[in-house]
């Protein structure tokens, strides 16, 4: 048994701060917003809130470009809003886990505003500049310094006429890539981090920290099956380990806190390193394996996906499987980067909407880790109805569905139903909390389009209701507190062929947990194993149990021997 660890109990709620509750009626959600809702999130039974970057920001990237890391963004509120939050989540027994984004700033950032000016500024090399390639012109078609393509299109190098330099940009070329090789710059971050733990935030979530250290010499690459050569050619640099290990011995050790690396790029194997359970790194990590499941060969995330339980499947049945006994594992469908799971993986019709929620509920909080919960999957909330690329804010599905036309990857006439399954604004409708106007999110106009199933997708409703989503996942929560099976036992995947059931069983010396997901609209046979038979139902999504063999449309069942 791996020594225990709170957070590995833990349940985390992610909330987006822009998009979750507006107090002050101008259309953005803000800090005050949260702190009113605090209660709903204790109520749930999460233990920890992910917040989403609340820091001063130009907002390119909606707050994941910062130019002041001790500062709150004015429309988020002001740093006593914060501090308000803080004192009344603990108050609440919730701990707050910060959102820290060190792979690149803001270019609006003091460092970066210092570091064009010149060649010798003091703080140049906080960032990563080149010279054009040699015998060419800066600025000219193909004078990059190297090929990587941006996550959000196009090169990863923006020329800089007043010092004849590119500097790096795996993001926006307003988000300007941070030179990790620069003692300074750990100095800067280790400090900058180590003042929010004492102001007595309980831990971080570390925006691509798997990109920060890069390969020497930055040279070409192959652009990766995502399209995203940066995340082939970057991911777990040379020093990356070393990097991570000296924040956890500057900063990490010193405090008892939740850090989980969001890490495009990273395999299973490497995983082990980067959440190892000496604890010299990260507690765990988000893998990105298993939201490939649903891409088309050639094309990556933005074209026409369509899902594919075997892929699913196969992806989460490794990291299960690859990390017991070396590292702990991160469990989630879906954030603000991400379609909503029940859109993606589940059925959003009006029959089937709640209940392969539940079942999607239950096939994840049921395997070994920590699950993570996105604000408003606990209602079954959904992807949105686009009704013109117009109504897209987000930086990302713009650029790459743009880039894939031109590269004719897809035909103009899909790049609306490609949104429509693929943007991240899909997660960032705005929290849908009653049927009044704007469904109670704001009072003036929301600064993104909200989902018109508010009406009767909401959280009041879930809440008064018995058989909701919300109540169920409160129920699915509730299961893990008490149980060392759910949380430690040792996971194995059963019926792999199977192209319509997920179905795992949970180990802990004698006790025993099968679970079993229907991801179709059709009844499916389903033999309970011989050693579960006679157990008894610990949970299931329909109201009368199951004890016929087989799975009706979407129908999650967990039997338990405990
Ligand atoms: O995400 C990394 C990233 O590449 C995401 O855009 C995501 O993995 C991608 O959508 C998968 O297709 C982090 C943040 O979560 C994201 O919101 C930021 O835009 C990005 O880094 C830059 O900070
Ligand atoms: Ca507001």
């Amino acid at each position: 048994m791996e020594e225990k660890k709170w957070w590995q109990k833990s349940v985390v709620y992610q909330i987006y701060p822009r998009s979750y509750s507006d107090s002050n009626g101008d259309g953005i959600g803000d800090l005050k917003g949260i702190t009113a809702r605090l209660p709903y999130i204790a109520e749930l039974g999460a233990d920890v809130i992910w917040l989403s970057p609340v820091y001063a920001s130009p907002n390119d990237d909606n707050g994941y470009d910062i130019s002041d890391y001790r500062a709150i963004m004015p429309e988020f509120g002001t740093m006593e809003d914060f501090d308000e939050l803080l004192k009344r989540a603990h108050e609440l027994g919730l701990k707050i886990m910060m959102d820290l984004v060190v792979n690149h700033t803001s270019d609006e950032h003091n460092w970066f505003k210092e570091a064009k000016k010149s060649k010798d500024n003091p703080y140049r090399d906080y960032y990563i500049w080149r010279d054009p390639r040699p015998g060419m012109k800066g600025g000219e078609p193909g004078a990059e310094p190297n090929n990587w393509g941006s996550c959000f299109g196009g090169s990863v190098w923006k020329y800089d006429e007043t010092t004849g330099q590119y500097f790096m940009h795996l993001f926006s070329p307003r988000q300007p890539d941070l030179n990790w090789d620069n003692p300074k710059v750990r100095d800067e971050v280790f400090d900058m981090m180590t003042w929010w733990l004492k102001k007595g935030v309980d831990g971080f979530r570390m925006d691509v920290i798997s990109l920060i250290s890069k390969p020497a010499g930055l040279p070409d690459g192959v652009p990766g099956e995502t399209g995203y050569a940066s995340w082939a050619d970057c991911a777990t640099g040379p020093h990356l380990h070393e990097y991570l290990r000296e924040m956890n011995d500057r900063v990490l050790s010193k405090f008892d806190v939740i850090t989980v690396g969001e890490c495009p790029g990273v395999s299973m194997e490497e995983a082990r390193n980067y959440a190892n359970l000496e604890g010299s790194e990260l507690n765990m990590i988000f893998q990105f394996d298993h939201m490939g499941c649903d891409y088309a060969d050639g094309v990556g995330r933005y074209g026409l996906t369509v899902m594919n339980l075997q892929n699913l499947k196969e992806a989460m049945n490794k990291w299960e499987t690859g990390l017991e006994g070396y590292a702990w594992n991160s469990l989630y469908w879906n954030n603000h980067d991400q379609p909503r799971c029940v859109s993606r993986f589940g059925n959003d019709s009006k029959e089937y909407r709640e209940l392969s929620a539940k079942m999607l509920g239950t096939c994840l909080h049921l395997m070994k880790g920590t699950p993570y919960v996105y604000q408003g999957e606990e209602i079954g909330m959904t992807n949105c109805p686009w009704n013109s690329l117009d109504e897209i804010n987000d930086i990302e599905s713009s650029n790459n569905v743009r880039q894939n036309i031109e590269k004719g990857i897809i035909r103009k006439e899909d790049a609306l139903e490609v949104m429509r399954r693929q943007s991240r604004d899909n997660a960032r409708t705005p929290m849908q909390w009653d049927d009044s106007e704007n469904a109670g999110f704001t009072t003036g106009k929301p600064w993104l389009r909200i989902n018109p199933d508010y009406v009767t997708v909401n959280a009041k409703d879930a809440v008064a209701r018995e058989d909701s989503v919300y109540n169920y996942y409160k129920k699915l929560i509730a299961l893990r507190k008490k149980s060392d099976l759910i949380v430690y036992g040792k996971f194995e995947l059963l019926y792999p062929d199977s192209k319509e059931v997920f179905a795992y069983t949970r180990t802990l010396d004698d006790k025993k947990l099968f679970v079993a997901c229907n991801f179709t609209d059709h009844d499916v046979d389903i033999a309970v194993p011989d050693e579960c038979k006679n157990g008894s139902l610990l949970i299931g999504n329909y109201p009368d149990g199951n004890a016929s063999g087989k799975l009706r449309p979407y129908e999650a069942v967990a039997i338990s021997l405990d």
